[in-house]
């Protein structure tokens, strides 16, 4: 080997070497469970944990109810937004993130017949810059719609599905990045392509059911809610 090959060769194992000892004193970090929330929805008197509105002008407490159909928090579809300007919502119920990581994961019931009847779920800063996941009648179709609004500029990613009364949906939120989920049996999950990053510092997780575009009063019934802690930890070492 001609000595400035050898030269290369040597520089580029001593670099190798040297990065080898920096990756020694990064322990490996793997996402763990920790502190959970859940609401069953099996109590007649809601949760101090909720907030209904956001603002108080938004709060209509004779279209929802958790005697309606115990076990379940129902929500009646009002003619309500938050789609880009419309700002106009009516009954989302809101629970303040203590987490910077976490997942959410609720099951819904519900039956839209008309486009843009939807009840979802939603990470949200504020009625301009939230994520949000619905099961929704649009455009002639049934879908589900993970959908991104910051800045008060939506964008969604609908996905055709067959209809159906009965949803599981989840959302992540790791180190800023999004992740949404859907399921229709709260086994197998299909994951959504799509992961966009945002800068939300204090978050909710809000449960939502809106119609509007029909107005139509169709109930939507929220079985539970789970908000769940993820922390990165030192991988442990298998013994
Ligand atoms: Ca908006």
């Amino acid at each position: 080997m001609k000595p400035r090959k050898l030269l290369a060769l040597t520089l580029l194992i001593c670099c190798a070497l040297a990065l080898q000892g920096c990756t020694d004193d990064e322990p490996e970090m793997e996402l763990v469970f920790g502190e959970l929330f859940r609401d069953d929805f099996d109590s007649v008197v809601l949760g101090e944990h909720w907030l209904i509105g956001p603002e108080l002008q938004h709060r209509q407490d004779n279209k929802w109810s958790l005697t309606a159909n115990p076990g379940f928090l129902t929500i009646t579809a009002q003619e309500a937004e938050i789609y880009e300007a419309n700002n106009n919502p009516v009954n989302f119920f809101l629970y303040a993130v203590p987490y910077q990581n976490f997942e959410a994961v609720t099951r819904i019931l519900f039956q839209p017949e008309s486009d843009f009847e939807q009840a979802g779920l939603a990470i949200y800063q504020d009625m301009d810059n939230y994520a949000r996941l619905s099961r929704v009648h649009a455009y002639g179709r049934h879908a589900v719609e993970p959908a991104l609004e910051t800045a008060g500029s939506y964008s969604d990613w609908n996905r055709d599905i067959a209809n159906t009364a009965e949803i599981y949906l989840k959302l992540t939120k790791i180190d800023g990045q999004l992740s949404y989920y859907y399921s229709f049996d709260g086994i197998k999950w299909q994951e959504v392509e799509h992961h966009p990053r945002v800068n939300w510092e204090q978050v909710y997780v809000v449960l939502y059911a809106i119609s509007p575009v029909s107005g139509r009063e169709v109930d939507a019934m929220f079985d539970y809610i789970e908000v769940r802690e993820l922390k990165w930890e030192p991988v442990k070492s298998a013994l």
